[in-house]
């Protein structure tokens, strides 16, 4: 009896073709005849075809058309081709020997298509793989021509640029919002060829000497056994390297404090770290420090929210910035340079200008604004632009230098050198996203992905060939020269200077210049790193860095680590404090903030209309929360929910308000829970709301609402007239209060010990 019902088709179908039934043997063997196979699996009506797929509508996140035609089809032409532009009649299917048969080799696209798939990943950068960018436009204010002759600063000219930020340890995929150091890289396509400025946002680096990178990355990345943690400094390797490398406490500081989890990359600052030498037409030199002022101030995310937005939104500062630039608000930073005279200690008040550890007090050398940075365009294709985009300290123009700071020299070499193997040759400034805007005409050849057809056969000089061309430039016709600074002759050795063994006083002006509240979140942050370490002396040795920095700020530590606070072992400077490094205090403008309305369909819908017109004009972000997707209430102008119950979460607010009800006289909560039954839900008792509130509250937002709302609140268990509370009997009249609480960033007065 015959068992496979395979062979029973196939009989069937042979019997068909030949009437003879199926021949003996082994298909394939010379001489018998292989039966074609009918159809085995159950027949099926074919899919009805797909009707046509209209473009839809663009919808931004604050859920206003933008009409834009963002949707550029991905490709050009009507028909799909192969590589080499042949058209195909099929992508979806692979060329079979019969539909059920064996894929032949035969299959060019097939092969094609997932060869190069194969290959579309890259190496991800060593350092800072995870990262966002966007293009702009930079202006001079001329402010800097007095020192230096670089064409880009000169008054009102106009400088294309490329800005791409980042984490440093993580990897292509990690979070955002993780505690760490950000890249803040600019990319200026001048006249006179391209700049880069390599800066971080945080003015101090970890080493003093660029022969010590390996080391501290080493020890910053994900454990080599079993690569955890990611994107963190929280363990044993990171805190090993900078206990016993103690040049690298200053630097360690600022990513303890607030500066380690910005809330944006919009709002941080940034800074060129090294001392640059700045040449004027005359061949005269000035040393300076690049700052990026944001013109939204320098703020950040408390580390409870940095946690939350790890795992809600991992992508919050990518999707923050791309949100910001779609919606029009353009970011903003100003540039401005500390200026110091070139003497030949280059020291500037008894601080050494070459060590990469030391800052100079804003207090002591002013940041003089040069020019206006503004990021107007998103990237078009993040491959293309973001990811291969190639910076390189060695990327300078005529009128800026370098000096002789250690860490320098080594990234002139290793900017260069990493762009061969991550871009995969020496070509990569021919990509169009590294492509100079000034005309180039080198004598560079062939090589890996060479996609120039240079012509003419005398790609050398001196030549004759070409009637000596290209000619070399001179200081006149716009040579970068390098600046030819006296070198004092020494005895080679591997030493630095003495001043660069001072690791404490200047990490103590820092701690001396935070706020109450920014020094709690200090302690906070190296008890917390501290105790995901496992390894006791390694505590112990954090604990004994700590207090030669400050006594209390060692004793607090310990406390949550606990273990006794040890003795400073040097003297403890007493630095004026540099109010400058401080977040709080100050007012900012409020472009781009997010204001979240909760409400319901029986909410005061036209009040929360009212207030999303109001927050619009502000130049701030409205986001609906609703208990469901889709329209509240149809109307003349539809009120549409951006984001549910489920789907928002506090993190991505500055500030929430709960919508009030209609109506005069009600007692919002009766009027709510009267009819509860008719919305299905209920924003006074769901707990997502409650822990909306609870959060926004804690992280010390603003938060309010109108004509009721306060029953909302008080379910919240946030209590009525807690500092940053505000209700206010309109919508508008409540987010005017809101506004005046969120220009200073936070509630600052709300945090305590317990938050
Ligand atoms: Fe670096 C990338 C900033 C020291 C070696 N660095 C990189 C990026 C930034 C910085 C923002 C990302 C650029 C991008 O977006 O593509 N690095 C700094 C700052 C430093 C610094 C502010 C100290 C003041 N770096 C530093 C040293 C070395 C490197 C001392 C090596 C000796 N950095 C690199 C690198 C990277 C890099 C390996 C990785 C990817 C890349 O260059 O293009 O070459």
């Amino acid at each position: 009896t015959e068992k496979n019902p395979l062979k029973a088709v196939a009989a069937k179908a042979a019997e068909a073709l030949h009437g003879d039934g199926p021949a003996d043997g082994v298909p394939g063997k010379p001489g018998v005849k292989t039966p074609p196979v009918e159809e085995p699996t159950t027949p099926q009506e074919p899919l009805p075809p797909k009707p046509d797929q209209g473009a839809p509508e663009y919808v931004s996140p604050t859920g206003r058309p933008t009409g834009a035609d963002r949707y550029l089809r991905a490709q050009g032409d009507a028909y799909l081709t192969t590589a080499q532009g042949a058209r195909l009649p099929d992508t979806d299917h692979s060329l079979k020997a019969g539909a059920r048969g064996p894929v032949l080799l035969q299959d060019h696209h097939l092969r094609e298509k997932i060869t190069h798939f194969d290959h579309e990943r890259i190496p991800e950068r060593v350092v800072h793989a995870r990262g966002a960018a966007a293009h702009g436009v930079f202006q001079g204010y001329g402010t800097a021509a007095r020192i230096t002759k670089a064409a880009f600063l000169a008054e009102g000219v106009e400088t294309p640029v490329f800005v791409r930020f980042s984490t440093v340890l993580g990897s292509r995929g990690s979070a955002d919002t993780v505690r760490d150091t950000r890249g803040f890289a600019t990319k200026f396509y001048t006249s006179e060829g391209t700049f880069d400025l390599v800066g971080n946002n945080i003015p101090v680096f970890f080493i003093q000497d660029a022969i010590k990178f390996p080391d501290v990355i080493h020890a910053g990345k994900p454990h080599p056994d079993r690569e955890i943690p990611q994107a963190q400094s929280a363990h044993d390797t990171f805190w090993d390297f900078v206990t016993l490398h103690t040049e690298a406490t200053h630097h360690t500081l600022w990513n303890m404090s607030d500066r380690g989890i910005p809330r944006s990359y919009r709002t941080m600052e940034g800074f060129g770290v090294h001392t640059f030498r700045l040449v004027d037409a005359e061949g005269g030199t000035t040393l300076v420090k690049f700052h990026w002022k944001p013109k939204l101030g320098v703020h950040s995310q408390t580390w409870e929210e940095a946690q939350i937005t790890a795992g809600v939104d991992p992508d919050f500062h990518r999707r923050d910035l791309y949100d910001a630039i779609e919606a029009g608000a353009y970011p903003q930073w100003e540039l401005g340079v500390q200026v110091f005279p070139d003497n030949p200690e280059q020291t500037f008040e008894g601080i050494d200008l070459l060590d990469s550890t030391k800052i100079v007090p804003e207090e002591l050398a002013p940041v003089q604004p040069i020019g206006l940075l503004t990021l107007n365009a998103n990237p078009t294709n993040f491959f293309a632009e973001t990811e291969q985009v190639a910076f390189h300290v060695g990327h300078l123009v005529p009128g800026i230098d370098v000096t002789d700071d250690p860490l320098l020299a080594g990234r002139l070499f290793s900017y260069l050198d990493t762009q061969i193997s991550r871009l995969g040759g020496p070509n990569f400034a021919q990509l169009p996203i590294n492509r100079p805007h000034a005309p180039v005409n080198d004598m560079l050849r062939d090589g890996m992905h060479q996609t120039a057809v240079h012509t003419g056969t005398a790609p050398y000089k001196p030549n004759s060939l070409d009637g000596g061309c290209p000619f070399l430039a001179g200081a006149d016709t716009g040579a970068f020269i390098e600046t030819p600074v006296e070198v004092t002759q020494g005895r080679k050795v591997r030493e630095a200077p003495a001043s660069y063994s001072d690791h404490f006083s200047q990490p103590r002006l820092f701690w001396l210049s935070m706020t109450p509240v920014e020094r709690e979140h200090i302690v906070n942050a190296y008890t917390f790193e501290l105790n995901k370490c496992y390894e006791q002396p390694i505590k112990e040795r954090a604990l004994q860095v700590l207090a030669n920095i400050d006594t209390e700020l060692c004793e607090q530590v310990a406390a949550g680590l606990g273990l006794p606070a040890p003795q400073a072992t040097v003297p403890l400077a007493e630095p004026a404090p540099s109010p400058a490094l401080s977040q709080v205090g100050a007012t900012w403008p409020l472009d781009g903030r997010i204001i979240g309305i909760v409400t319901d369909a029986q909410g005061d819908l036209d009040g929360v209309r009212a207030v999303r017109e109001a927050v619009l004009d502000a130049g701030m972000v409205p986001l609906v929360i609703a208990p469901t997707g889709g329209v509240l209430d149809a109307g003349a102008e539809p009120l549409q929910a951006q984001r549910t119950f489920a789907t928002a979460r506090s993190v991505e607010f500055d500030a929430v308000l709960v919508a009030g009800v209609p109506g005069p006289g009600k007692d919002a909560l009766g009027a709510r829970d009267s009819k509860a039954g008719d919305a299905g839900l209920d924003v006074v008792a769901d707990p997502r709301v409650t822990l909306l509130l609870t959060e926004a509250f804690r992280h010390g937002k603003a938060v309010g609402g109108w004509a009721g709302a306060d029953a909302v609140l008080s379910a919240a268990g946030i209590p009525a007239g807690a500092a940053g509370v505000v209700t206010a009997d309109s919508g508008p009249g409540a987010l005017e209060r809101v506004t005046a609480l969120l220009g200073a960033h936070r509630v600052w007065e709300r945090f305590g010990t317990a938050l």
